[in-house]
């Protein structure tokens, strides 16, 4: 017998709430077994309610101790209570006031969703349907009331008291150990931004003065011991909230902004009105245990959190089928905010390969799901990369097809229109709409169709007629329940590069409507015809990555190449690169025999030793271009019939020939940068790193001038995180000598560091050899591992299942039970965690027929199971479907 999945939530279903809630006024009296909860709600019926439709609130595990409404207790005959749901008969039609007492065990909550405790930190989790752990509620994001919270607890165990908004007041409750804080928060808000925090943090305080004048308090609060590393998170909240102003007129709206970290946290943040709750993964950073990659990830996430005040908070979604309404334009937001203060060529590129090695294969696979779905099992499981990662590629695109003003006009009057509101993807469009006067109907599309389109580009050139034409194709592939799908707005961005590598502009172009250099594609099949082009052009096709689709043409390796030396477009450099490497990768990959040695085209040896030479490019830049596709990329470029271990061969193959051909180079190259400058997180600083950090991957695993002594050298040397875990890892991966004392060595340095123990446990399931999965198995029962904590779960089995392309798709089929394993047994106490495991199966189907039927009668097996959660049982169902 397996456990029934529940009816699907359709967004055709969408009604308003029955009934508004006005006001909530919490009175929470903390205590770890036995919280008491008193929720006071005004409430009235809404316009269009039949009088006499009973008042329906949703509860999740929650356990009622009283009920009372305009003060008088309810008689049991009035009202149904189960622990997810109260159903009251005959209420009043005008406003009249609901009081609900609840009562909470935050130290069973395993599923760190509601009220938990983490560290002995009383905190909580609301979104997407957390805040119906806490009291009944109509737990919607359409469902917007002004709160006030009471927070109560023991002095000693929790000095520390934090609500949403503004602090209104605080004092001694007489007669008990206990203290309280009332917190206000003026602007309405859904049910899942709610927020508290109670227990003994330390603080470290700032101020920002906005361009409206008003003096803001700064406080991150974090466990004691931990004041010294908050310092970037600080720096980057102000920086973030220095940038809204300047790039979107938006300025802060309450007197404090509180930030707290906690260790045990399902995602990266969480962005509750004045008060983000962060996982403190992206919060706490210091050079000895947290590398360039965490600090560029605290500044992304920590503008996110801010961001979303706006896009998310002050306008929510009217439902969760318009989550990318805030998560995708948020996620867009803080791309541009980190491209603003790096480098915006590396940032793209960066963006683009994530989106790449997340998005594509989820859309590619039985996972895949529009970025607007219309239908959902278990709304956490829609916290995924089409919904932020591709969702920022639409707004993105957005301010392509409309340009840079008209962008900004429709974004001001989003913000105008639908301040306050909760609101859709349509309503989003049509800002842009008028604001530009142009018609988005076609560009929807890409909020509907799932799948990556595909674009097929030929290029011809008439060297008579001086005309260059570009028969551009494009179709989307079919994906679950959506078969057929219409031609999509794409807008494509093209550069033509003349011979002696400067830009040639054509006097027209024909076949497309086209603005600057943005042709839009709107046909399954177009010609587009360029003008005028004296010579014959090598065209640079996509710049900028400028719609999230996969592309093939028929520019040729000669063409590539001189794209990968010449193109002024920084990142069609990189592309151009990228795809000679993945053509040399694929083709070993299915050479059949495996060949002792790789040969790699010359032409493409220069083109690296020349992006490697050239001193005016970007180190950070230089590194990305060096750094080969990983296991998983080719996996994704393949598509089908994958062996993980041809790959894997393929790509070792290619790495030491590369060693090999440019020799002494990728010496001199890593002394060069590595000169000891002081250590700073900062752009420049880091990206010298990076370059150094891929040299040595190669240096040390390649034969050619290779060096186990250079890596363990720079181990122990090392001065840094980055520098530190860049050469461990290659010990590691490569089995070098000392990799063992290296480990150890590690371990003992960062013993009390859990977050940098992450890194340990990620480095050991990460590596590519047979003996991994055992090594993984005996980690579980390692003392810095705990089951129970997200950041641990994800740095060793995560890292296992989505990180190791090998072992976890081992052909005897050991990697998918053991991760089958450890994820049924995590989701008996958090579902959402166990949940995001299981989505690494996402890509099963595209396995060779032998690895297949491995993965398959793994989530059979699963499938099989009495007792999974909706979360669990939603993900097995799809990936079978
Ligand atoms: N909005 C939160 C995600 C909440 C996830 C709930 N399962 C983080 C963010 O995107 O900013
Ligand atoms: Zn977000």
């Amino acid at each position: 017998m397996r456990t029934e999945t529940p009816a699907p939530v359709r967004l055709e279903d969408y009604r308003p709430p029955r009934f508004e809630i006005d006001t909530v006024a919490l009175d929470i009296k903390l205590a770890p077994r036995a919280t008491r909860v008193g929720a006071r709600l005004t409430i009235r019926r809404a316009a269009d309610t039949p009088a006499g439709e009973p008042l329906v609130l949703d509860g999740d595990e929650l356990s009622l101790v009283s009920l009372a409404l305009d003060g008088q207790i309810l008689a049991a005959d009035r009202y149904r209570a189960t622990p997810s749901r109260l159903e009251i008969d005959d209420v009043p039609d005008g406003p009249f006031v609901l009081d609900i007492e609840t009562r909470l065990d935050p130290d069973a909550n395993t599923k760190l969703m509601g009220l938990y405790r983490s560290n002995g930190t009383y905190c909580t989790q609301c979104e997407a349907e957390g805040f119906r752990r806490i009291t009944y509620f109509l737990d919607r994001p359409d469902c917007l009331a002004v709160y006030t919270t009471r927070i109560e607890a023991r002095a000693s165990e929790a000095p520390l008291l934090l609500g949403n908004g503004n602090p209104v007041e605080q004092g001694e409750v007489p007669g008990t150990d206990r203290h309280y804080a009332i917190w206000h928060d003026p602007h309405p808000k859904p049910s899942y931004l709610f927020a508290l925090v109670a227990g003994d943090l330390a603080c470290v305080s700032d101020r920002f003065t906005t361009a409206e004048g008003r003096d803001v308090a700064l406080n991150i609060y974090v466990e004691h011991g931990n004041e010294a590393n908050c310092g970037w998170a600080m720096d980057s909240l102000k920086r973030s909230m220095h940038w809204d102003e300047e790039v979107f007129g938006r300025c802060y709206d309450l007197d404090v902004f509180n930030i707290v970290a906690v260790s045990d946290f399902n995602m990266g943040a969480m962005e509750n009105k004045g008060l983000n709750i962060f996982n403190d993964k992206y919060v706490l950073a210091d050079p000895d245990t947290a590398t360039d990659q965490d600090y560029a990830g605290i500044e992304a996430v920590i503008a996110h959190e801010y961001f979303h005040n706006w896009t998310g908070n002050r306008i929510t979604c009217r439902d969760w089928f318009q989550l990318c309404l805030k998560e995708g334009l948020t996620v867009f937001r803080d791309q541009e905010f980190s491209a603003d203060m790096r480098s915006r060529a590396v940032k793209r590129i960066s963006d683009v390969r994530l989106l790449k090695s997340h998005q594509f294969p989820e859309d590619a696979g039985p996972l895949a799901h529009p970025v607007r779905p219309r239908l959902y099992h278990e709304i956490n499981n829609f916290y995924t990369a089409t919904v932020y990662e591709k969702g920022a590629e639409v707004v993105r695109m957005l301010k392509t097809v409309l340009g840079g003003e008209d962008f900004r006009k429709g974004m001001d009057l989003f913000f105008a229109r639908h301040d306050g509101e909760a609101t859709t993807i349509e309503a989003f469009l049509a800002c842009f709409a008028q604001a530009s006067g142009r018609s988005l109907d076609q560009f929807a599309l890409w909020y509907e169709q799932a799948g990556t389109p595909s674009l097929r580009i030929d290029s011809a050139y008439d060297a008579s007629g001086k005309r260059l034409t570009l028969t551009v194709k494009q179709q989307t592939p079919p994906t679950p329940k959506q078969a057929d799908k219409p031609a999509l707005h794409i807008p494509l961005r093209v550069g033509l590069m003349g011979p002696d590598g400067t830009e040639l502009s054509p006097s027209s172009i024909s076949g497309a409507e086209t603005t600057g250099d943005v042709v839009h594609i709107t046909a399954p099949l177009q010609k587009v015809v360029f003008h005028d082009v004296m010579d014959r052009p090598v065209p640079s096709l996509l710049r900028g990555f400028s719609a999230p689709v996969t592309l093939k043409s028929n520019l040729d390796d000669t063409e590539l190449l001189f794209l990968a030396a010449n193109d002024t477009d920084p990142f069609n450099r990189w592309e151009a690169l990228q795809s000679v490497i993945f053509k040399t990768l694929i083709d070993q990959t299915s050479a059949g025999p495996r060949q002792q040695r790789l040969d790699i085209d010359p032409r493409l040896v220069a083109a690296i030793e020349a992006t490697m030479a050239d001193e005016r490019l970007e180190p950070a830049f230089r590194a990305l271009c060096l750094q080969l596709p990983g296991d998983a990329d080719i996996a994704r470029e393949i598509g089908n019939d994958v062996d993980p271990d041809a790959i894997h061969f393929a790509r070792s193959q290619m790495r030491s020939g590369l060693a090999d051909a440019l020799g002494p180079m990728l010496k001199q190259t890593y002394d060069n940068m590595s000169n000891a400058a002081p250590y700073s997180p900062e752009a420049a600083s880091a990206g010298r790193r990076a370059l150094k950090n891929v040299l040595l991957d190669y240096l040390g695993q390649g034969q050619g001038g290779a060096s186990g002594d250079l890596v363990g050298r720079q181990f122990e040397q090392a001065d840094n995180m980055t520098d530190r875990l860049a050469a461990l890892t290659v010990l590691v991966h490569a089995r070098l000598p000392g990799h063992e004392e290296a480990l150890a060595a590690f371990a003992d340095r960062h013993a009390r560091t859990p977050l940098a123990m992450d890194k340990w446990f990620m480095v050991q399931a990460t590596a590519p050899g047979e003996e991994t999965l055992a090594a993984v198995k005996a980690l579980t029962g390692h003392p810095a591992f705990s089951p129970a904590n997200p950041n641990r779960v994800r740095a060793l089995v995560g890292a296992f299942a989505t990180g190791n392309q090998r072992q976890f798709n081992r052909l005897d089929g050991a990697g998918f039970d053991f991760v089958a394993d450890f994820v049924l047994d995590l989701d008996t106490r958090n579902p959402q965690a166990a949940a995001r495991l299981l989505s690494a199966f996402r890509s099963w189907r595209a396995l060779e027929p032998e690895r297949r039927a491995r993965a398959k009668a793994t989530l059979e097996r699963m499938a099989q199971g009495t007792d999974l959660s909706p979360d669990v049982r939603d993900i097995v169902d799809r990936c079978l479907q």
